[in-house]
């Protein structure tokens, strides 16, 4: 849809001529995707259901962002446009907050610092996987107010309508985000997600038990390192490790591209200890394991105990994503989710917690802070890296053959 023609739509909602169903409709069909329409509904409705009296002035701020959230529900066009949502939403800041995120994920004292200058009292709890935190936030009953989900589960959840649109006025930090991490493909105009930590998806080993080093995915199969190997506990990790073996997509959706990224992945299996995400680290360090599909930030962390244990990206390509804050619909403590957002904004507080993780940061200031900040990926290295996308329908039969593979 053109710029124009968006517009007049939009003219005619606002003005009562056309319906919000209609409305909805036309800018679905016209290619706007469900989380654009939903901001962009949110901005006219300030948050109830009824469609918005028409605004007294062409210049009033809510129009703005209306209009802002049209034009790119109409084009998908990078927008900088103020959240969709007046200054008196949320207006208390309460009093706890409750984040789920991934284990090894944070800097030991980022949460009592936040704690202490808020007045904020922190619940934490950690899970290894997506799928793990996934399954909690469907339920409906898990009570977090953040959760870090990996760039296309932002996606899958936005559509699940399980996010709550972030309110920009209260994340005056944002603008601290290095140009590569806003506006992603996977959150137009970051409606939902703050960046968190960024990183890649490839192989950690023990350089004083395996030689060569391993250079490919390939290692898997190679029966000499049978029962020292891992592979991580995610399907989209290790079925598109073996896509990407075969030189494909790891986002493919292709049924023979799928059947031979399961045989490949059976065959290894065979060699494998388990599969195992973050734990392995200790496995590694104790040298119980020698390879393992690991992610770059977990193996820093684990060479910080073992010098010996080093981290390749293999020649046929590999994963890299972003991890966001994100917070859920149903959270009860929205403002103070808002508060922690921006505290972790903070160029030191962000170099704090990349420097445990040894994950990227997106807070570009924060890299000056940094001993050994991990470079943003050049242009090289992401003609090799994949970003995963969310698999739309195909993640039904994704989900069949990981079950295959696991019962194999
Ligand atoms: C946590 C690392 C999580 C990264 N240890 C997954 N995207």
């Amino acid at each position: 849809m053109k710029r124009k023609d968006a517009d007049r739509e939009f003219r005619g909602f606002l003005e009562g001529r056309v319906d919000r169903r209609d409305f909805v409709r036309r800018l679905l069909a016209a290619g706007a995707s469900v989380t654009s329409v939903a901001a962009l509904l949110e901005a006219c409705s300030g948050g109830s259901k009824e469609p918005p009296k028409p605004a007294a002035t062409p210049s009033a701020a809510p129009t703005q962002a209306a209009s802002a959230a049209a034009t790119q529900a109409a084009s998908a066009a990078p927008s900088s446009a103020p959240a969709p949502a007046s200054l008196s939403d949320l207006p208390e800041i309460e009093k706890e907050l409750h984040i789920a995120n991934w284990s090894d994920y944070i800097a030991e004292d980022t949460v009592s610092k936040f704690e202490k200058e808020s007045g904020i009292k922190v619940k934490y709890s950690t899970y290894e996987s997506n799928e793990e935190m996934m399954s909690k936030l469907q339920v409906g009953q898990a009570g977090y107010d953040i959760v870090v989900p990996t760039g296309y589960i932002v996606t899958v959840l936005a559509a699940q309508k399980l996010l709550f649109p972030l309110r920009k006025q209260y994340l005056p930090n944002f603008k601290n985000v290095a140009g590569l991490f806003v506006n992603p493909e996977f959150d137009p105009d970051n409606a939902m997600g703050v960046p968190w930590q960024w990183g890649t998806t490839g192989i950690a080993y023990r350089s004083d038990k395996v030689n060569p080093p391993p250079d490919s995915w390939g290692v898997f199969l190679d029966a000499k390192y049978k029962g020292k190997m891992t592979q991580m506990d995610d399907l989209r990790d290790t079925v598109g490790a073996w896509l990407k073996f075969r030189g494909k997509s790891l986002n493919s959706t292709d049924a023979a591209d799928l059947e031979q990224a399961k045989k490949d992945a059976i065959a290894a299996k065979a060699n494998l200890k388990a599969y195992v995400s973050a734990p392995v680290k200790g496995q590694l360090v104790a040298g119980d394991v020698w390879i393992a599909q690991l992610w770059n930030g977990d193996t820093a962390q684990a060479k910080v105990e073992e010098a010996k244990i080093e981290y390749v990206l293999p020649k046929e390509g590999a994963g890299i994503w972003t991890d966001s804050l994100v917070i859920p619909a149903n959270a009860p403590h929205k403002r103070a989710a808002h508060e922690f957002m921006n505290f972790i904004l903070r160029p030191e507080i962000a170099a704090g917690i990349s420097e445990f993780t040894g994950y990227g940061t997106p807070v570009q200031p924060a890299m000056a802070l940094m001993k050994n900040p991990v470079p943003y990926p050049s242009d090289e290295e992401r003609k090799r890296l994949e970003y995963q996308k969310d698999l739309g329908a195909a993640a039904q039969a994704w989900d069949k053959l990981w079950t295959e593979i696991k019962s194999a």
